[in-house]
């Protein structure tokens, strides 16, 4: 903290303590300099809009570096940048920024403050809109520095706000010196630096060396009629429905039968093998950062109850009333000014950003499960990938075995969204939802995925589903949401080797009769498309997965260009 404050010569430093009285503090300052507008109390009690720069309103891929010595251990995944020019380069932006601002340092604990799987970190930031969500995001304060004492590890972060110009912009990550240094953004995914940087970028450096997984992941318990729970861990791209997954309220039929959803968590899972040879899982968050647009009743009714207080709102518009508006939220209010602070003029664009968001704690979420503080974490069941693909992807298939899986994860593929700057709605290859957040080279992670199928290793089946499939009239054939328990009950009854598959190359799928569709309707063409295999179409997809592959060079484990060669083989008989 002395090297930070000589370089960056704050006016004062304030130690987080993560007490409700710090807290108030800085709300109270926020307010008064208009970082955070108070929300309609009687509808909203407790919560704040947060405007941001509009040029700083998501992740930044392009500025984002991995600074391994070795450039090829950063891989051809990643921006990189030798560690001592991007010292350079950064720590001259730093120089003297935080002059007439307070520094603030954040002690917190990714994961329950007593688990083994958890990790600890520090961050240095000159934003009290940051050390609000680090509060909701994180274990921050007195007992997290009490453990750091006591471990003598944790990840070092410098963030400034910087001038918040997108042209001195920089998330500088150091693995080998587990070190994240952030200038010039305020947005969550650049500045709070506990979530995408540690317990991403540089915990899954760590995690290879260390032998666990940490991933782009939801965890959602699902609990039968009988009372028996499994675990799911789910990796789909940003703005593709983690939360709403993790959140899901069971369809009519399923409540009634008794059938419950647990959240563990909507984003990042850290997993590792346990003693019975399972792995265990750990969301090393303590809040939601979630994509506010397209929230409704309908699609997360556990969501709406979740921030109907104590939440900060980014970039979302407002009713003429001062509660949060967004597209999509359908409950018939209208807005009156939009995210920038506008009066609403549908020509301008939308009310709220498409990336607006909002913190909350997950603790107050309706479904949220008390084992999300389970020092132990809980054992998956099921591994699920997925993305957006309008076509030719069916709502569901599960790999043969280990090694299928992790092809079949190396291969995600997903049109992107507005959770990061650039064009929208492009398909791109998305490793396991990883390819924003992988710290180290492509290559060597899929070779550490492999490495668990060892002798005593009970792993989990490995699935990909596809909720967005669409007709030919671009609408999307299934209705996804919580029918989707339809499809978790599925890999469930596969688990237990009760439900029915047939063996296709790309994987198993689900027999005409195996899965529960009482009470939703489906075009023939819908059925045909959801649950049909379109070799032809695959084929090309092997080629294009295979030249994917190839573009690793030999650091790509033969064992999964071997898994790809076979597939293609099979598809072209
Ligand atoms: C997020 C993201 O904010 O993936 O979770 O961008
Ligand atoms: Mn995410």
């Amino acid at each position: 903290m002395a090297e930070v404050a000589a370089l960056t010569r704050p006016d004062a430093i304030h130690w987080c303590d993560g007490s409700d009285e710090e807290s108030e503090a800085l709300i109270a300052q926020m307010q008064a300099d208009g970082t955070l507008l108070p929300l309609n109390a009687e509808t909203n009690p407790g919560s704040w809009l947060h405007r941001s720069h509009p040029d700083d309103v998501a992740r930044v891929e392009h500025l984002t570096f991995v600074c391994t010595r070795e450039q090829a251990d950063a891989g051809p995944n990643n921006h990189w940048m030798a560690p001592d020019e991007a010292h350079a380069k950064v720590d001259a932006l730093f120089d003297g920024c935080m002059r007439g601002r307070t520094l603030y340092v954040i002690p917190y604990c990714m994961g329950p403050i007593d688990s083994p799987l958890s990790r600890c970190g520090v961050e240095i930031t000159d934003s009290p809109y940051v050390v609000a969500n680090m509060r909701l995001m994180t274990r921050m304060g007195a007992d997290a520095l009490a453990r750091i004492e006591r471990e003598g590890a944790f990840v070092k972060g410098l963030h400034s706000i910087g001038e918040l110009d997108p042209e001195r912009r920089f998330i500088m990550h150091f693995p080998e010196e587990l070190t994240i240094k952030s200038y010039g953004s305020g947005y969550g995914g650049n500045a709070l630096l506990g979530k995408k940087c540690h317990a991403l970028r540089i915990a899954s450096f760590q995690a290879r060396n260390e032998g666990w997984l940490a991933e782009h992941m939801l965890i959602v318990g699902i609990e039968n009629p009988q009372g028996e729970t499994h675990y799911v861990a789910a990796a789909f791209p940003s703005a593709c429905g983690k939360t709403n997954l993790a959140m899901l309220i069971p369809p009519e039929g399923y409540r009634r039968d008794g059938w419950k959803v647990w959240t563990v968590g909507d984003d990042i899972c850290w997993m590792r093998p346990g003693a019975d040879g399972r792995l265990y899982a750990i969301n090393p968050e303590a809040g939601y950062f979630g994509v506010a647009p397209g929230t409704s009743a309908k699609s997360n009714p556990n969501a709406l109850e979740t921030i109907r207080k104590n939440t900060i709102f980014t970039n979302v518009g407002l009713t003429a009333d001062e509660q949060p508006w967004w597209e999509g939220l359908d409950n018939g209010q209208q807005p009156a000014t939009d995210w920038r602070g506008n009066a609403y003029d549908p020509d301008q664009g939308p009310a709220a950003h498409p990336n607006a968001r909002f913190t909350v704690s997950a603790k107050q979420c309706p479904s949220w499960s008390p084992m999300a503080e389970d020092p132990q974490g809980v054992p998956i069941s099921a591994i699920v990938f997925g993305g957006r693909r309008a076509s030719l992807v069916p709502l569901v298939f599960e790999a043969r075995d280990w090694t299928h899986g992790v092809l079949v994860g190396a291969a995600m593929g997903s049109e992107t969204t507005a959770a990061a700057t650039g064009a929208v709605g492009v398909m791109r290859r998305d490793p396991m939802a990883m390819k924003p957040f992988c710290g180290y080279n492509f290559a060597d992670y899929f070779g550490h995925w492999l490495s668990f199928d060892k002798t005593g290793a009970k792993l989990p089946k490995v699935f990909h589903v596809n909720w967005f499939r669409k007709g030919d009239d671009g609408k999307f054939l299934w209705p996804g949401f919580g029918d989707n328990l339809r499809v978790l009950e599925w890999m469930i009854g596969r688990v237990k080797g009760e439900a029915g598959g047939v063996e296709t190359p790309i994987g198993h799928l689900p027999t005409a009769d195996a899965l529960n569709l009482d009470g939703v309707t489906l075009s023939e063409e819908a059925k045909a498309k959801l649950f049909g295999f379109e070799r032809t179409g695959w084929k090309a997809e092997f080629d294009s997965i295979g030249e994917y592959l190839d573009g690793y060079g030999p650091r790509m484990p033969q064992a999964l260009r071997d898994e790809q060669q076979r597939i293609a083989g099979l598809l072209a008989d």
